[in-house]
């Protein structure tokens, strides 16, 4: 099933969601939605906070057409540690359509996880993936990329997406 994605500025993408406590046949379901949504879409990433739902969850994939295999991540109750170097990527959100601008994050982060199995995972990411991840958990903390901004392009972001210009 196709969900419906919250855009900008919707005050529920502004708030902090909750841990993760049943890995159960609704979080699959869940799950199994937001990648559907997220390919139906043409995006890389989607956090659950972005379909509604307020629980620390994302899914992932960053695989292109030259890729042999498509490879769809699934993050649950993720904590970053340890990151290192610094990337500047030129970003965007399915939350908020037609806006992108420079970002910078960490290069390399180190991530514990839950799979939708309540296992614990661990991943060394770096590059797009440290990006997309970065991103996507950000969501779970009610922060758009936007906010990420240095003032001056935060306030023209902003202005931008008040009038509905598309850049
Ligand atoms: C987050 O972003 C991300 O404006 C995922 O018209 C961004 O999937 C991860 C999209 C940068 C890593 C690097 C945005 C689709 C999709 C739009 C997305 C649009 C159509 C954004
Ligand atoms: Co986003």
């Amino acid at each position: 099933m196709i969900l419906d994605i919250l855009t900008y500025p919707n005050s529920e993408l502004h708030k902090t969601s909750k841990p993760v406590q049943k890995f159960d046949k609704t979080l699959h379901t869940l799950l199994n939605n937001m990648a559907a949504t997220m390919y139906d879409a043409e995006g890389i990433g989607l956090a659950a906070p972005q379909v509604g739902q307020k629980i620390r969850v994302f899914v992932i994939d960053i695989t292109t057409e030259e890729d042999e295999e498509r490879k769809l991540y699934e993050f649950i109750n993720p904590k970053l540690s340890q990151g290192s170097g610094s990337i500047t990527f030129e970003e965007g959100c399915l939350s908020v359509p037609g806006f992108t601008e420079e970002v910078k994050r960490k290069e390399q982060i180190k991530v514990n996880y839950m799979d939708r199995f309540g296992k614990s995972k661990k991943i060394e990411a770096e590059g797009l993936l440290a990006v997309a991840i970065q991103h996507e958990n950000d969501h779970l903390d009610g922060i758009l990329f936007i906010e990420k901004l240095s003032i001056l392009k935060r306030r023209m972001a902003k202005k931008k997406l008040a009038k509905g210009i598309k850049l």
